[in-house]
């Protein structure tokens, strides 16, 4: 079983090494940066022997493994989880008391990993903590972007994106790995040779190669005896010159290649949910698949080859929403021009490895490239497409609807029309032998209304994984003292078992659990006041109700139906100051899309309306609006463990899962939503007295949207929406300038409110006036809030991750 743990002595040991011979740091206890950075050195020579024999072990038990596709991977900051995982935490606060440094301060430095926009690529760095706790051999793959997602400031409340800068002096985690580079090629032409036996056979003749350089990010499993590895691939010319050009006097020229290669990787597109349709996303999609499957294969190659039986049965290839799709015609087409397998088998083989997850029904999600981009980036690529495509539809579409050409139209994975268009998730749910949706409703709208002439045509493949989230990071990790606290009641490990965590539920009405668990939660909540000070200026009472709305700014995940409720409540306040009402703070994070008007715009109204209410000394600090700048993970594990309140309040029907939920729950914090995605599962697990559920239920926005929905109908019969979305058009919030906050209530009145923002927005009034009335009630908030911690089990992202390992990999653990 494990090995000894670092003990304090050698911890300090290694450290001072690192920092005497690494960085060359003579003793300056100014320079925190160097602190962090020795320490983090010092603990990844561990991570990295547990590695080898991680590798070792799979390698030797020959176990299946999962290769994870992403093209996003939120990872945050890693040093206070790996010393989690590794449970050297308290012997590393030892040793840096060595060094009169505070382990907390230092966990505090370093940049965080933002390769990714917002759920999905959280949802992967969840699921790589599980795997390796669960001991499973896994690799996630992506792409090392050198600048993640961008930096968000404010500028008079407007939102300013900067470059994200996160390994301007290299990252400590990461180790490249030259001896596993790449070589990718792109763009030139097919010939067709005709064979002797009269077959023609496709030579592709690229034009342009780059070469893939991976880096490596060890994945500390929890407890247990793996470490598994984030491989991520850098773009890179393959000639570091071109001398040839150079010595012919074009030394622009000779740089130009260069260029071109260093920016595939050079930075994450910052689009959440929306499909942006450039050549330079397409190439980077490509070239990191093509480096994946590369790597897959090299690590099956033998003395003899590929045993090709072999690597069927040992590998799966999960593809996290479409964005890796381009990795199954890739493993085709290598199966076929680089290792002359027949199509038949080859197709089998693919077939066999591939699953697909898919996170979203919006449709302006849904990838589609043009075949035209196709044609020029990838020619033999698309040739493979096409015959895929004939042999779906001549075969298995045609055997179940002869003759019906408008299902062929409809299942086609070419989108006839002005511009053909190649359906990412047609592919992906051709190939695929399982494709599943991220909570039980999403599944049930992806069978129904997205593929249900796939579901027809293969009534088994569409299936349902119900999201999860890590507990060590959400609870363990960024909420020390209610951690504590649990330890103190439940004897199991329950960072490795969260369903343990139900045995509190018997002290939900105890006075003295409840006192205990309430003055953590207001500690909690004094710290990000704090916070919130320094951030914002803001002066915030953690006595006032910290009410959280945190995640991408998107009209479906209406923040605008907050701030209306904002405005109401402001409104009313304003006519009565009096008015019975526990105080309020209102918190916003999230970051916009640069390319998003109107989530700029709803940015904007908050911040300007924020500026009103905090200074308007009438309303005596009931009211308090704070939007905070640069929403990421690091500032999301300080939010989380302070909040009273969890706003869930998107568009039933929109938000596939959602998993900040689950997070906000875990650290008691209760919610009120909408029956959308995850949360009618938590509704489920905490059941209706501890969840404030409002508003238009899926069925029913179908209905509304069917009938014909006219928002004036709301603005024009609801007196107080009409008086606040006026008050928008006047200068109130923006002395001088009227209009400047127009936006919002055009979209919501002449655009056709999309998301029936002002259809539930009575419902949603109503809803936070009865969540006031319960938080009036210390008691019973209190029984509600321990309530929500007590029955999260369900959503550990350990539980996710066995279920996908049941019903779609069957790996099997390989533990020492
Ligand atoms: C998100 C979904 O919007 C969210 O509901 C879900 O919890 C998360 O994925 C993880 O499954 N989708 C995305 O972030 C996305 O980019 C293409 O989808």
């Amino acid at each position: 079983m494990a090995k000894p743990k670092l003990t304090p002595a050698e911890l300090t040991k290694r450290i001072e090494h690192h920092l005497q011979f690494t960085l060359g740091e003579v003793a300056d206890k100014e320079n925190k940066q160097a602190y962090w950075r020795a320490t983090c050195l010092a603990i990844n020579e561990a991570v990295i022997s547990k590695l080898q024999t991680t590798r070792a072990r799979q390698q030797e038990k020959q176990v299946k493994s999962v290769n994870y596709l992403s093209l996003e991977y939120l990872m945050g900051r890693m040093l206070s989880n790996n010393l989690h995982n590794l449970g050297v935490f308290e012997a590393a606060e030892k040793a840096l008391k060595n060094f009169d440094m505070e382990l907390s301060d230092l966990c505090e430095q370093g940049a965080d990993l933002a390769l990714g926009n917002g759920g999905l690529g959280r949802l992967a760095a969840c699921f790589l903590d599980s795997l390796a706790t669960l001991d499973y051999a896994a690799t996630g793959y992506g792409v090392h972007y050198q600048h993640g997602l961008f930096k968000q400031s404010f500028d008079q409340g407007r939102q300013i994106e900067e470059p994200d800068l996160w390994r301007e002096f290299g990252s400590p985690w990461e180790v490249c790995r030259p001896e596993a580079a790449q070589l990718i090629p792109l763009y030139g032409h097919v010939e067709h040779q005709t064979q002797a036996d009269g077959s023609v056979k496709s030579i592709w003749h690229p034009s342009v190669t780059f070469k893939g350089v991976p880096w490596d990010v060890p994945i500390v499993g929890y407890n247990s005896d793996t470490v598994n590895v984030l491989r991520l691939w850098e773009s890179r010319a393959v000639d570091a010159f071109n001398w040839d050009l150079f010595n012919n006097g074009d030394y622009l020229q000779a740089h130009k290649t260069n260029v071109q290669a260093e920016t595939v990787s050079k930075v994450l597109y910052p689009n959440d949910e929306h499909d942006a349709g450039k050549e330079l996303r397409f190439i980077q999609q490509y070239f990191f698949c093509a480096c994946s499957i590369k790597d897959i294969i090299a690590r099956h190659q033998g003395l003899n080859g590929v045993d090709w039986a072999a690597f069927a049965n040992d590998t799966a290839i999960q593809l996290n929403d479409t964005h890796p799709t381009i990795a199954i015609v890739e493993l085709q087409r290598t199966l076929i021009d680089d290792y002359g397998m027949n199509w038949n088998d080859a197709w089998a083989l693919c077939r066999k490895v591939f699953a697909y997850t898919n996170h979203t029904l919006l449709p302006e999600a849904l990838e589609k490239w043009s075949v035209k981009l196709f044609e020029r980036v990838l020619p033999r690529h698309l040739e493979i497409l096409y015959h895929i495509n004939e042999e779906f539809l001549n075969n298995e579409v045609n055997a179940k609807w002869p003759h019906d050409f408008q299902m062929r139209a409809k299942l086609s994975i070419i989108e006839e029309g002005a511009e053909r268009m190649v359906r990412m998730a047609h592919l992906c749910v051709v190939t695929a032998h399982k494709v599943n949706g991220v909570a039980e409703i999403h599944s049930k709208l992806v069978k129904s209304d997205l593929f249900p002439e796939f579901d027809a045509l293969w009534p088994e493949k569409l299936t349902n994984v119900t999201n999860g989230i890590t507990p060590r990071r959400w609870l363990k990790a960024c909420n020390p003292e209610l951690s504590k606290l649990i330890s103190k009641h439940v004897k199991k490990d329950w960072a490795k078992d969260l369903d343990s965590l139900k045995s509190l539920e018997k002290l939900a009405d105890d006075a003295k659990f409840q006192k205990e668990f309430m003055a953590i939660k207001r500690n909690n909540k004094v710290k990000l006041a704090e916070e919130i000070e320094s951030l914002t200026g803001v002066k915030v009472s953690p006595d006032a109700i910290f009410d959280i709305q945190i995640k991408r700014l998107h009209e479906y995940k209406r923040q605008h139906l907050n701030f209306l409720h904002i405005l109401a409540l402001y409104h009313r306040l304003l006519e009565n100051p009096d008015m019975e009402m526990h105080p309020r703070v209102f918190i916003f994070g999230a970051k916009a899309a640069p390319g998003y008007h109107l989530a700029k715009e709803i940015i904007f109204a908050i911040n300007k309306v924020a500026d009103k209410v905090n200074n308007d000394v009438r309303i005596k600090d009931k009211l308090k609006v704070v939007f905070l700048p640069n929403y990421r993970v690091s500032l999301a594990e300080k939010i989380i463990p302070a909040a009273d309140v969890s706003e869930q309040i998107s568009t039933a029907g929109k938000e596939a899962s959602g998993t900040g939920n689950m997070k906000l729950a875990l650290n008691g914090a209760v919610t009120i939503g909408t029956l959308d995605g995850a949360n009618i599962e938590i509704a489920e697990e905490v059941g209706d007295d501890n969840i404030f559920i409002f508003g238009n239920t899926v069925d029913q926005v179908k209905a509304i949207k069917a009938s014909g929905y006219n928002p004036y109908d709301f603005y024009e019969t609801n007196k107080e929406l009409t008086k606040i979305l006026d008050w928008l058009d006047s200068d109130f919030f923006t002395p001088g300038q009227p209009y400047e906050l127009s936006a919002i209530k055009h979209s919501l009145l002449d655009g056709g409110d999309p998301y029936l923002v002002l259809a539930d927005f009575q419902s949603y009034s109503d809803a936070h006036h009865a969540l006031d009335v319960a938080y009036r009630e210390p008691a019973r908030w209190a029984k509600m809030a321990i309530l929500n911690t007590a029955l999260m089990g369900k959503f550990n992202s350990d539980r996710s991750i066995q279920d996908y390992v049941n019903n779609i990999w069957q790996l099997t653990p390989c533990a020492e």
